[in-house]
């Protein structure tokens, strides 16, 4: 395999960008994410990033993560996604739309560089997070057992789905240890994102994460939005906040048109061509 791909990072997650909006045969490369992100064998990444053509938006994004499987949605990926589709000349336009497994979505990049994204409704029903055993209903703060611990979970969808647990201290939580028990769990039919959250105060919050299909990453946009829609589930928090990850800070807006709102950074690493 020869192709061109540009390192990007957003908060500490990291992703190898690959332009095939002309040229849409990327199978070869896509079969080989999980050899690309490697941090020892390959370029190192949570994830691959694919910029598409879209015959119902401006562009498509499509994400593979660092085991080879594919998200429907990334929200750090697509404030990178935003500033290299312009980067790269393929748009002039600041805000445009964009297809993903989540629907459209539409990053707005700012005069400070930053990408404000309109990032959709949340999706609260059970059964279409997914989560098992609560029908249509709204996961808010329900037992869940995970290696013979009790913990309160709240359930959401940004596209992708995602487990909050609310923890007194975050410090404490073992991720490495209990991560991987939620994200394989019976509860979770397509498996899940789970996010560790200490409420710091009503528009503050601290989060780690564990992620479906790339473990332990410094941040995650689409689990940040989750994690603002579960603080304000659970009368924790206003309905804007900022969050606090391993690798930066989100703002995570609730609006009153019910769509949720993430501003952060994203950063060009480098330019390389891959050989091997
Ligand atoms: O849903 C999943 O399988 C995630 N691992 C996708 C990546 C989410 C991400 N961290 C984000 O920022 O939303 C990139």
């Amino acid at each position: 395999m020869k192709f061109n791909f540009v390192k990007w990072q957003a908060c500490g997650n990291d992703f190898v960008l690959i332009n095939a909006f002309h040229n849409e045969d990327v199978s070869e490369i896509r079969d080989n994410a999980e050899k690309i992100c490697d941090r020892h064998f390959g370029a190192g990444a949570d994830g691959v990033i694919f910029i598409l053509p879209s015959e119902i938006a401006d562009f498509r994004m499509q994400i593979i993560n660092s085991d080879g499987s594919e998200a429907e949605m990334c929200g750090n990926g697509i404030r990178c996604f935003a500033k290299a589709v312009h980067e790269l000349g393929l748009t002039d336009k600041c805000k445009f739309t964009v297809e993903t497994g989540a629907g459209i979505i539409i990053p707005e990049i700012q005069p400070d560089g930053t990408v404000h994204v309109d990032m959709g409704e949340p999706v609260l029903e059970g059964d279409k997070i997914p989560v098992a055993g609560f029908g249509s209903n709204k996961v808010i703060s329900e037992n869940i057992t995970v290696d013979g611990q009790n913990y309160k979970m709240t359930c959401v969808s940004m596209g992708n789905p995602h487990c909050v647990v609310f923890v007194d201290d975050i410090n404490a939580v073992e991720l490495e240890k209990i991560g991987p028990k939620f994200e394989t769990h019976s509860a979770f039919p397509r498996k899940t994102n789970t996010e560790f959250v200490e409420v710091k105060n009503d528009s503050y919050v601290r989060m780690r994460v564990w992620e479906r299909g790339a473990g332990i990453t410094l941040a995650c946009g689409t689990g940040s939005c989750a994690t603002g829609v579960a603080c304000m589930l659970n009368n924790l928090t206003q309905k804007k906040i900022n969050v606090e990850l391993d690798g930066g800070v989100l703002t995570i807006e609730w609006a009153d048109n019910n769509h949720i709102y993430m501003t952060g950074p994203a950063t060009k690493v480098y330019e390389a061509v891959w050989v091997d």
